[in-house]
């Protein structure tokens, strides 16, 4: 498939070199069946914004107050960034400024913690985020972390151990949300903790934001006063994030954002975003957002079928997560296998894992960017007979060489949003 796209007839022309990479990005990503969870395919209106004028702009401050002159363009274009995301998630405030999900998340302990601050979220191991505590990361080594998981019976969490762990260490927050969690969040039952225990609840809901803009998920809007998500993931917008609060935590966020945490806004994401979240009060989102799910679902029963197991047996949402602990190959050499064959996803720990992080024994599968491509039902079970196949192969070229050709047919009738023009 030779790609062409008229967005970069200036980088052919100035930088050959940057320009082929380009192309060769582009046509991976059009060739293949992504199945990462995280990922997607941006509208060609979202690509474009993302490279606009909007780029050379610097404004540290927020409408009406900045650093610098020539605002009156960047203004209007946060404003209506801002309305859009409110309208949508039906909050009473916004801050569209976040670079990404983990400093959304920083900015979220810079404004309500101390620390030494004890808090409470789900294990990465469990399928949690690493700002949510972990070790590794600048939220574990300055916060007092304790983690929840799941329950090994039911790969789900159980709320009785959520309010345990939260009377027993009386956290400053709790977060809810993850990145490997296949199930519903029971943001209500989360909020009955929080107010037991005085915590402030925060939702990450990154991964389903955008089956939350599409009535697909429950809204954590009247559970959680602060919600963090990245723009990028189902919602289908630049890479970028939010936080969403009630009007009583508004303040404390924007002082977190700027000053504390970043400088300058990345403007031309700004203008993305307001494109993404325009896009994402449509119907036809909607219909998008339903269809992400009905395709997870499917997915899975074929998966289920032909015997590999899913933790919690299934999903609510975008996404499945594969224990091959039972079979004869581990996740990392699974995954790369699927590459190889033109299917793209990505190892990931199962709960209680048996394997180390960087060979654990589980499979992450998502849904949302082969549903923007347009395909259905019928697709995920060729797709689930596919990964079966390659993985039952366990390395056999042939059965790798065999599905590659059939995602080339296959992907051939799907056009790739913002990249097949
Ligand atoms: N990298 C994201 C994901 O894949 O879920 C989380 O930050």
């Amino acid at each position: 498939m030779a790609y062409q796209h008229p967005r970069f007839d200036a980088v052919r022309e100035t930088d050959p070199t940057v320009a082929d990479l380009i192309v060769a990005e582009a046509e991976r990503e059009a060739g293949a069946v992504r199945l990462i969870a995280s990922e997607n395919y941006a509208s060609e209106a979202v690509m474009a914004a993302t490279g606009s004028a909007f780029t050379n702009k610097y404004s540290e401050g927020y409408g009406g107050k900045r650093y610098y002159e020539g605002q009156q363009v960047v203004d209007q274009v946060e404003a209506l960034a801002i309305d859009r995301a409110k309208a949508l998630f039906g909050v009473e405030h916004a801050n569209v400024q976040p670079y990404s999900g983990s400093p959304a998340n920083l900015a979220v302990y810079l404004a309500f913690a101390e620390p030494g601050d004890t808090i409470l979220g789900m294990s990465l191991a469990a399928g949690g985020h690493l700002t949510h505590g972990h070790k590794v990361s600048a939220t574990g080594k300055w916060f007092d972390a304790v983690h929840y998981g799941v329950r090994k019976e039911t790969g789900r969490i159980d709320l009785d151990d959520v309010r345990e762990l939260a009377v027993e260490h009386r956290p400053k927050i709790i977060f809810c949300g993850g990145t490997a969690v296949p199930r519903t969040i029971d943001f209500a039952g989360f909020a009955q903790i929080a107010d037991e225990v005085d915590a402030l609840l925060v939702a990450d809901i990154a991964h389903i934001s955008g089956l939350v803009a599409g009535g697909a998920h429950p809204t954590p809007v009247g559970h959680a006063p602060v919600v963090t998500t990245t723009t990028h993931k189902s919602l289908r917008g630049p890479r970028g994030a939010m936080i969403l609060t009630d009007a009583d935590h508004a303040k404390a966020v924007d002082r977190a954002i700027f000053p504390g945490l970043q400088g300058g806004p990345h403007n031309h994401t700004t203008a993305a975003m307001a494109v993404a979240l325009g896009e994402a009060s449509t119907d036809d989102f909607r219909d998008y957002a339903a269809q992400i799910v009905t395709n997870a679902k499917a997915l899975g029963e074929v998966l289920a079928e032909r015997g590999l197991e899913l933790v919690s047996g299934g999903t609510d949402n975008h996404l499945l997560l594969v224990d091959l602990t039972p079979t004869a190959i581990g996740g990392k050499p699974a995954a790369q296998a699927l590459d190889r064959a033109g299917i793209v996803c990505n190892y990931n720990a199962v709960p209680f894992d048996s394997r180390p992080p960087f060979d654990p024994s589980g499979l992450r599968l998502g849904t949302p960017a082969i549903t923007s491509r347009g395909m259905g039902t019928d697709e995920m079970a060729a797709i689930g007979h596919w990964i079966v196949d390659v993985v039952e192969a366990d390395g056999d070229a042939d059965v790798e060489a065999r599905v590659r050709n059939e995602v080339t047919d296959l992907v051939a009738g799907f056009p790739a949003p913002g990249i097949n023009v």
